[in-house]
């Protein structure tokens, strides 16, 4: 699906405003820092395309910005995802692989809805979505406790939550949409019974923690290629809290019994495998939470740059 897959569009993307704690917009850089780029450029032997910055987006953050549906930061995380969305559709509309380091996971909303829209203008596909997550992020503004807006961006992209109003996520249309049936989740454990609810109602395909222990990873991943089909292009959208907080700990809503880093890595290795990979987001890294030591930050780093690596083939021989 890529005119160019040996060639990488990069979007660093320093935002923390879907949520509450500081501290996830210095991702990008210690991605970046720790060697990721570097490694990808001379170890995978991709060609780096992208502005060299790491995109704060500060500009675009309104002084006053209250509540809106319920919603924190309503119109900071419109503007910022709108501008995101306008990268990534840059990118993969010249046949690019795109990678996001984030950021929160409300920044999905603009990765996924400017691959979809590239998707569907080259290639006149639909694209499918594998999130893996610990979370299902799939709240609308009435369903959502919290009022962060990265437990919602699935709902967004999803079209399950719709807002007319350009400042509050109007500007997504049909073109940035992915359809429910060619979702699909891994690694669910943290799922909040208003969500619980829209999975079921809407059929969508997830595969929890309990599901990985009942079947193995391998078995798991069948299934979840099997779903989406053969020949689909795929946005993977992998949140660092999927893993368990033993390997991914510098993460904002740690939740105990999760993946080990080697199955995380086997997720991305088997989506890689596909050849059908368009994208990929690695988010909620935040080096700032990390207790009592800065171990736990270099340690949910490393783990990250494995994810992206291995999304992008560095395990095959
Ligand atoms: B993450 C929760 N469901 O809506 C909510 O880290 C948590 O991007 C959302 O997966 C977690 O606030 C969002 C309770
Ligand atoms: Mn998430
Ligand atoms: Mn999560
Ligand atoms: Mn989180």
């Amino acid at each position: 699906f890529l005119s160019h897959p040996e060639e990488l569009g990069i979007v660093a993307v320093g935002f923390s405003g879907g949520q509450c704690k500081p501290g996830v917009d210095a991702a990008p850089s210690a991605l970046i820092e720790s060697g990721l780029l570097t490694q990808l450029r001379e170890e995978l032997g991709y060609k780096l395309h992208g502005d060299d910055t790491v995109h704060l987006y500060t500009d675009l953050v309104p002084a006053s910005d209250p509540p809106f549906r319920n919603m924190k930061n309503p119109r900071a995380v419109s503007l910022v995802t709108k501008r995101i969305a306008e990268q990534t559709y840059a990118h993969a509309k010249e046949g690019r692989l795109v990678l996001t380091l984030g950021g929160d996971h409300s920044i999905a909303i603009g990765t996924i809805g400017g691959t979809a829209k590239a998707i569907r203008e080259r290639l006149g596909r639909e694209m499918a979505v594998i999130w893996v997550d610990a979370h299902a992020d799939i709240n609308t503004p009435e369903t959502s406790g919290s009022g962060n807006i990265h437990g919602m961006p699935v709902s967004f992209l999803t079209g399950l939550a719709r807002e007319e109003n350009e400042e509050f996520f109007g500007w997504l249309k049909e073109d940035n949409l992915i359809s429910v049936k060619k979702l699909v989740y891994i690694g669910l454990r943290d799922v909040d019974a208003g969500e619980k609810r829209i999975l079921r109602e809407h059929g969508i395909k997830a595969f929890s923690m309990f599901d990985i222990d009942r079947h193995g990873i391998g078995r798991v991943m069948e299934m979840a290629l099997g779903h989406i089909g053969n020949d689909t292009p795929i946005h993977l959208s992998f949140d660092v809290d999927a893993l368990d907080p033993m390997w991914a700990p510098s993460t904002g809503t740690p939740v105990r019994g999760g993946l080990t880093l080697r199955e995380g890595d086997y997720i991305c290795e088997c989506v890689h495998e596909t050849g059908s990979l368009v994208a990929v987001d690695l988010v909620e890294v935040n080096p700032s939470l990390a207790s009592p030591n800065d171990i736990g930050a270099h340690e949910t780093v490393r783990a990250g740059c494995s994810i992206v690596r291995c999304a992008l083939g560095e395990s095959l021989l």
